[in-house]
């Protein structure tokens, strides 16, 4: 396979500690070197590809999060976040796909979270809801990601199986020197406390926005260049 994981750190604000790892492909093209998924992944759905490398990042992830708390017992309180397209979730086949990577790899469904882009919901909503419902009933959490830039109305995500917001970095650089975009932050953090939902910080790359996300959300998530860029498994493990 011509792709490879990554994984970037989510960081405790609190403390500092790695709560968690999101799974990040890259596309390992022979003359052109790493090539991001902002590039690929449209090209990828567009093609219905998109099934089968979704599958193999999630059997990746779930295979190497294993291998890890193998070797390091202690890793297995760290999530493993992986990104769903709206075509994994617009078809049926995705509940078997995660329950067959969990029990492939040996995997708590208590440490998988599945990504979905507000944008990838609301195209088909109420198979949208069956699907995440039921993967929620297999133990797994669903985080809502690049909250803030969608369409989807607040009114529908009260009413969705999710468990976590993943803010979009766009909030978070607005957040800084204007009252209002700190405001707009403030307020999908106490919606999260108020629907009892994860918040994560993506994307943070300065030390001004980590202490003010700390300020306004001192519970909360983070990523970003910040603490640490997407790594390679090997890095990662030189760490520990
Ligand atoms: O859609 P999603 O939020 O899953 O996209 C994550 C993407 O954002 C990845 O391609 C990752 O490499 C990139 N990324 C991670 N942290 C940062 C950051 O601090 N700044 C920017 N610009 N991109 C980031
Ligand atoms: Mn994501």
């Amino acid at each position: 396979m011509c792709s490879s994981d990554l994984y970037q750190p989510i960081i405790r604000v609190c403390d500092g500690q790695m709560s968690g790892l999101e799974a990040l492909i890259r596309w390992n093209d022979p003359e052109r070197g790493r090539i991001a998924p902002d590039l690929f992944i449209p090209l990828a759905e567009a093609t219905n590809l998109i099934r089968p490398i979704g599958r193999w990042v999630l059997r990746e992830a779930c295979r190497q999060m294993n291998a890890w708390t193998t070797t390091h017992p202690g890793l297995a309180r760290l999530d493993i976040a992986v990104n769903i397209s709206g075509r994994q979730l617009s078809h049926g086949g995705l509940l078997g796909e995660v329950q067959a990577a969990l029990r492939d790899f040996n995997l708590p469904a208590r440490q998988l979270i599945l990504e979905v882009t507000e944008s990838s919901l609301i195209h088909d909503l109420p198979t949208a809801v069956n699907q995440l419902r039921e993967l929620r009933e297999l133990g797994v959490r669903i985080a809502i990601d690049d909250f803030g830039t969608g369409n989807s109305s607040l009114g529908q995500l009260q009413a969705l199986p999710v468990d976590i917001l993943k803010i979009d970095r766009a909030l978070l650089q607005a957040m800084i020197g204007t009252r209002s975009g700190a405001a707009v932050v403030q307020s999908v953090v106490e919606l999260g406390r108020a629907l009892h939902l994860g918040v994560v910080a993506e994307g943070i790359e300065t030390a001004v926005q980590a202490a003010e996300f700390g300020r306004i959300s001192p519970e909360g998530l983070a990523q970003g260049f910040l603490f640490t860029r997407p790594l390679d498994p090997l890095d990662l493990e030189r760490e520990w």
